[in-house]
C-alpha cells in the first residue's frame, strides 16, 4: 500500500471507532436509565444520550468506516493507489466531516441537539447543528467525487474494459450515498435551517418527514453494500475459494441501487397525509428490493458449497465444516450473516402493511436494526479491520488476535441475543420505542415490560464490553508485529458466466432510478406542498 493512502484510509477507520466507543458508551448509558437502572447527574437526559448513541453509532461510524473501506478497496484493485486528485478530495471530505462532527457532537452533549438521529421536524435543534450537518453531508461527496473520478480515469485508461468487482461496487455505495443524500440536504437547506434560525415561522413537518426518509432507507443499504461488498469479493478468498459469479453480484448491486430508494414511505405507513394508493406503491418496491439480499443468499450459499465440495465435503451440509471456523476474518463476517436471515425477516414484517401496525414505533423495531445494522453490518466492518488495518500498516494479524477476535464476536452476538431478543419480544407487548424509563403510573402493561427492560440493559452492558473489547482489539493490531498481511480480493469461479457490459453503462441506471423516483415520489409530495392540514404549522398531527 502506498503511504499515502495508507493514512487517508487509517484515518477514517481510526475516527470510525473513536465515535463507535464515545456511541457506546453513550448506549449503555441509555440503556441502562431505560431500565430503570440508574439516574444521570448533573441534568443529563436520556433523549439526550439516546441522540449521541444513534449519531456516533449509526451516522459517524458506519461513515467513516465505509469510506476508509471503499477507499481501499479502490486503491488496491484500480492500479495499486490512488490517483492524487481523489486523493486530495479524500482528506477534504475528511476535514470537511470531521469539522461538522466535532460541531454536532458538541452541540449533542450541551443538550442543543437532542432531536435524535432522525433530527426531522417537529423536533427542533440550535441552527449550528444544521449547518454542521451540511459540513458532514457536502464532506461526504468530496469522497463520493474522489471515488468516482478514480473510477472514470481506470475505465478510460483501459479501454472502457469491466471494471474490478470491488471498484464497480464502491462505486454503486457512493452513488446511492449521493442520490439519497441529495434528499436530506433538501430538508436540512430549505426546511429545518431557516426554521431553526428563525427565519420562517411554521415549516411542514410531513414533508420534513418524507425527505429525511427519501435518504432515511436508502441510508440502511448505504451501510449494507460493504458489508456485501465483504461477503462478495472478500469473504471467498478467505475461505480459499473463489466468487461464485461476477455477473450475480452485479445485478444485485443494480437491483439494490434502483430500488433502495422509491421506498422511504414504508417508514411513514402509519403517517396522516399520505394516500394509501403511495404507501402501496412504495410497499410493493420495497418487496423487489429484498430480491438482491436473496440473490445474495443464494450467491453465498452457493461459493460456501462449492468450495466445500471441491475440497471433498461429503453429504448435504458437510462443506459447512470445511469453512475456516478459527479464521476471524471469516467468522466475524459469517455470524453477520447468520443473523442477517432472521434480520431480514424482522424487516419482511415490518415492510407488510397490517404487521407494521403492530410493531411500528416500538421496540420492535429497534430489535430490528440492532440485528441489522449493529449485527450484521457491525461485525462485517469488524472482520474487515482484523486483516485491513494490518494490511495498510504493514503489519501480521497473530494467532492470538484471531482468538481475541472470535471471543469478540461471541460477545457481540451474547449481548444482542439479549438485547434484541428482549426488544422484539416487548414490542410486541407494546412497548414504545425512544420513551424513558416511566411507569405510566404503574400502569399493568408497562409494569409487565419492565423485566425485558432489564434484560435490554444486561444485553447492552454485554455490548458494551464487546465495544472496549473491539477498541483494545484495534489499539493490538496497530501494535501488532511488521510484517505482511493480504488484502483478499477473490477470483471469479472458472465456469462462471461472462459479465455483460450493461452494468456498466451507468446513463441508463442512473436514468432508471430518476424514473422510479420521480413515479414514487412526485404525486405524493406534491400533495404534501398543497395539503396545509399535514403539520405545515409545525404541529404534529398524528
Ligand atoms: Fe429495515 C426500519 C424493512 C433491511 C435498518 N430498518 C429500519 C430501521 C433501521 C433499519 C435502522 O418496511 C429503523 C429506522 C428508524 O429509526 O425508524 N428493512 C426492511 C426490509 C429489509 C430491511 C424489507 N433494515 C434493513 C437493513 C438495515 C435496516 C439491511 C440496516 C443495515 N425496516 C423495514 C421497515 C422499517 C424498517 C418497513 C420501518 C419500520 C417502522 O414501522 O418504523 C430487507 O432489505 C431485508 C432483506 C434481507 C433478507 C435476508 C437475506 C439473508 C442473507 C444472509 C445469508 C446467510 C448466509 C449464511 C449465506 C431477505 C443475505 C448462512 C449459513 C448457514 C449455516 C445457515
Amino acid at each position: 500500500f502506498d503511504r499515502r493512502d495508507s493514512a487517508l484510509v487509517l484515518a477514517h477507520i481510526l475516527f470510525a471507532f473513536f465515535a463507535l466507543l464515545l456511541g457506546g458508551v453513550a448506549g449503555v448509558l441509555q440503556g441502562l436509565v431505560r431500565g430503570g437502572m440508574i439516574t444521570l447527574p448533573y441534568g443529563i437526559g436520556y433523549y439526550q444520550l439516546l441522540t449521541a448513541h444513534g449519531i456516533l453509532m449509526a451516522l459517524v461510524f458506519t461513515t467513516y468506516f465505509i469510506i476508509g473501506f471503499l477507499y481501499s478497496g479502490v486503491a488496491k484493485t484500480l492500479g495499486g493507489h490512488l490517483l492524487p486528485v481523489p486523493r486530495a478530495l479524500g482528506w477534504l471530505g475528511y476535514g470537511l466531516m470531521t469539522t461538522g462532527t466535532v460541531i454536532a457532537t458538541i452541540l449533542i452533549l450541551l443538550n442543543k441537539a437532542t432531536v435524535l438521529y432522525t433530527f426531522y421536524a417537529p423536533m427542533k435543534a440550535s441552527p449550528w447543528f444544521y449547518v454542521a450537518l451540511v459540513f458532514i453531508v457536502v464532506g461526504s461527496w468530496m469522497s463520493c467525487f474522489g471515488i468516482f473520478i478514480n473510477y472514470r480515469y481506470w475505465k478510460k485508461t483501459h479501454n472502457g474494459k469491466l471494471s474490478p468487482l470491488f471498484a464497480f461496487m464502491a462505486v454503486v455505495t457512493m452513488l446511492m450515498w449521493f442520490i439519497a443524500t441529495l434528499g436530506v440536504a433538501i430538508e436540512v437547506l430549505f426546511m429545518l435551517i431557516p426554521w431553526s434560525f428563525g427565519w420562517v415561522e411554521t415549516v411542514n413537518v410531513t414533508l420534513s418527514r418524507t425527505l429525511f426518509w427519501y435518504f432515511g432507507h436508502p441510508l440502511v443499504y448505504f451501510w449494507l453494500l460493504p458489508a456485501y461488498i465483504c461477503w462478495y469479493v472478500v469473504i471467498p478468498k478467505v475461505i480459499g475459494g473463489k466468487m461464485f459469479s461476477d455477473a450475480l453480484a452485479r445485478l444485485a448491486f443494480i437491483l439494490l441501487l434502483l430500488f433502495s430508494i422509491p421506498v422511504g414511505f414504508h417508514h411513514q405507513l402509519m403517517e396522516p397525509g399520505i394516500s394509501s394508493v403511495w404507501k402501496y406503491v412504495q410497499v410493493v418496491l420495497t418487496f423487489m428490493v429484498v430480491v438482491p439480499s436473496l440473490m445474495t443468499a443464494f450467491s453465498l450459499f452457493a461459493t460456501f458449497e462449492l468450495h466445500g465440495r471441491s475440497i471433498g465435503a461429503k453429504g448435504l451440509f458437510g462443506w459447512l465444516k470445511k469453512l475456516p471456523w478459527r479464521d476471524v476474518r471469516f467468522f466475524a463476517p459469517f455470524m453477520g450473516m447468520l443473523v442477517f436471515i432472521p434480520a431480514g425477516a424482522g424487516g419482511l414484517i415490518n415492510a407488510s402493511h397490517q404487521m407494521n401496525m403492530v410493531v411500528h414505533n416500538t421496540l420492535w423495531v429497534t430489535g430490528h436494526f440492532h440485528l441489522t445494522v449493529a449485527t450484521s453490518v457491525a461485525l462485517t466492518f469488524f472482520g474487515v479491520t482484523y486483516w485491513l488495518i494490518p494490511a495498510i500498516t504493514g503489519r501480521v494479524l497473530t494467532p492470538r488476535m484471531h482468538k481475541l477476535g472470535i471471543v469478540q464476536t461471541i460477545i457481540w452476538l451474547v449481548g444482542m441475543f439479549f438485547m434484541s431478543g428482549a426488544m422484539h419480544t416487548v414490542g410486541l407487548f407494546g412497548s414504545p420505542r425512544r420513551t424513558a424509563y416511566t411507569t405510566y403510573q404503574d400502569h399493568p402493561d408497562a409494569i409487565l415490560w419492565m423485566p425485558y427492560h432489564v434484560v435490554m440493559a444486561i444485553g447492552g452492558t454485554v455490548l458494551f464490553i464487546g465495544v472496549v473489547m473491539m477498541i483494545m482489539n484495534v489499539v493490538m493490531l496497530l501494535r501488532a508485529p511488521k510484517g505482511e498481511t493480504e488484502y483478499p480480493v477473490a477470483e471469479v469461479r472458472d465456469t462462471a458466466e461472462r459479465t455483460p457490459a450493461i452494468f456498466e453503462r451507468w446513463g441508463i441506471w442512473v436514468g432508471a432510478i430518476v424514473v422510479l423516483i420521480l413515479i414514487a415520489y412526485s404525486i405524493p409530495v406534491m400533495e404534501l406542498l398543497n395539503n396545509p392540514g399535514t403539520g405545515a404549522k409545525g404541529i404534529v398531527t398524528w
